[in-house]
């Protein structure tokens, strides 16, 4: 059994919670509450040094951190990963622009927003600025499918469930998704498809 240790707020948590779903991977949630600082004890700190969420243990003890390296793990040899190696790198190409881009911005203002509770103009203005930006190339690249498919080649891929997992929750950022169409009809897509439930009593 894989122990996911999360907290339920965060979207990268909840990118390994969907993967464990989809690929059938009996799972337990561990809550950490980030905001009161339980990636800070000890004792997590045990498990993952770096004081963060997500981290897995695995049935065998062994630990694993980063929510898209755990995706990758729990993923392999699904039809969430190509067998394509040009597709695979695509996939690829855009978790790491997740992480480096998209969630610095989006993830970190919604945070700010909706969980420190500052006023927009205690917001570091530049956090819009670079959101918008990446829901702009996102709103492109999914237009250029004629506004039907996935990110990377005809199926639902691990690049989809990266990026929806702020990509549905950018509002409470601040974020307004009417002004990116195509994405607003990924993010149904993708959550019809994985798919992403109310969170059931644990
Ligand atoms: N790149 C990491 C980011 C993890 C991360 O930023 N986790 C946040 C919650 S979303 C956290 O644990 N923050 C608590 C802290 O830094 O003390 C991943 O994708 O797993």
């Amino acid at each position: 059994m894989l122990t996911i240790h999360g907290d339920r707020i965060s979207g990268n948590c909840l990118k390994v919670k969907w993967v464990a779903e989809r690929v059938g991977a009996p799972w337990r949630w561990v809550d950490v509450d980030v905001l009161r600082g339980e990636t800070r004890t000890p004792d997590f700190l045990a498990i993952n040094p770096a004081g963060q969420v997500p981290v897995v243990v695995l049935a065998d003890g062994r630990v694993l951190a980063q929510s898209n390296a755990i995706m990758l793990y729990l993923a392999e040899g699904s039809d969430l990963i190509p067998t394509d190696a040009f597709d695979r790198a695509r996939m690829f190409e855009w978790m790491f622009w997740e992480q480096y881009t998209h969630e610095p911005a989006i993830a970190v203002r919604r945070f700010h927003k909706a969980y420190l509770k500052k006023s927009d103009g205690e917001i570091d203005p530049a956090l819009m600025v670079r959101g918008r930006a990446a829901l702009g190339r996102m709103q492109d690249a999914l237009a250029a499918r004629d506004g039907r498919g996935w990110l990377v080649g005809d199926r639902l891929s691990l690049a989809d469930v990266a990026l929806v997992a702020y990509t549905r929750v950018a509002p409470e950022g601040g974020f307004d998704l009417s002004e990116f169409p195509a994405v607003q009809a990924w993010v149904a897509r993708v959550e019809a498809a994985l798919p992403i439930r109310p969170w059931a009593p644990l």
